[in-house]
């Protein structure tokens, strides 16, 4: 049994640099992501799945504006731009990513009043996504981590990773962030690090 697995985060059209909300350099992570998988027994992968309604999307509230931070059921919640509507293009993983190597995908976010960043758990930690479940029975006692992005989904995954006991690694240059802060990014990595997390490079995962 594999006792690691990668853990592709939301490679998906909407989170590309001509998406809704976009994040720079997407599509360059396409090849190293593809060629990480390589290295793995098991590769899984989150979706970011809402619905129209999602009230993460400001435009499902009056009178807010993209960046503003609301309260959703207690929880701050900054808004968003429409994205990964469930069934639009923009839902979908990009095309060169080399979706027959996944062998499983979690859907997140699709509970019209909770936000998930994290591929574990709504941000109040109130649903598991199953993930960490299906994660234990494969045997898998280390995950490692890419995609996007590094200062929401991915903070958010290896953060819950580590507070649940995987050993979590960070693949840093297989993960690309929003930065709607500048420092954004850089602090996510120190949080995450603070959290336990080991950073590394795609070229020394191993086999
Ligand atoms: C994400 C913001 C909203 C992400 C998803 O994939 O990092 N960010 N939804
Ligand atoms: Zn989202």
């Amino acid at each position: 049994m594999p006792n690691r697995a990668l853990i592709v985060v939301d490679m998906q059209y909407d989170f590309m640099p001509d998406g809704a909300l976009p994040v720079e350099g997407g599509y360059e992570l396409v090849s190293t992501i593809n060629e990480l998988m390589t290295h793995f027994d098991l590769v899984v992968a989150t979706q970011d799945w809402h619905p129209a309604e999602h009230r993460s999307f400001a435009s499902n509230h009056e009178d807010q504006e993209v960046g503003d931070v609301v309260e959703l059921e207690g929880l701050d919640q900054l808004l968003w731009p429409d994205h990964c509507v469930q069934g639009t293009r923009g839902a979908e993983f990009v095309d060169k990513l080399d979706i027959e190597r996944i062998d499983q995908v979690f859907q997140k976010g699709v509970d019209t009043h909770y936000d998930s960043y994290s591929g574990f758990y709504d941000n109040g930690h109130k649903r598991a996504t199953g993930l960490g479940t299906f994660l234990r029975e494969q045997g898998v006692e280390r995950v490692y981590v890419a995609g996007v992005a590094t200062d929401y989904c991915v903070k958010y995954t290896v953060l819950d990773g580590c507070r649940d006991d995987f050993t979590t690694y960070v693949v840093l240059d297989a993960c690309r962030g929003v930065a709607m802060y500048p420092g954004d990014i850089e602090e996510a990595v120190v949080e995450m690090v603070e959290a336990g997390a080991e950073i590394c490079g795609a070229r020394n995962v191993g086999d």
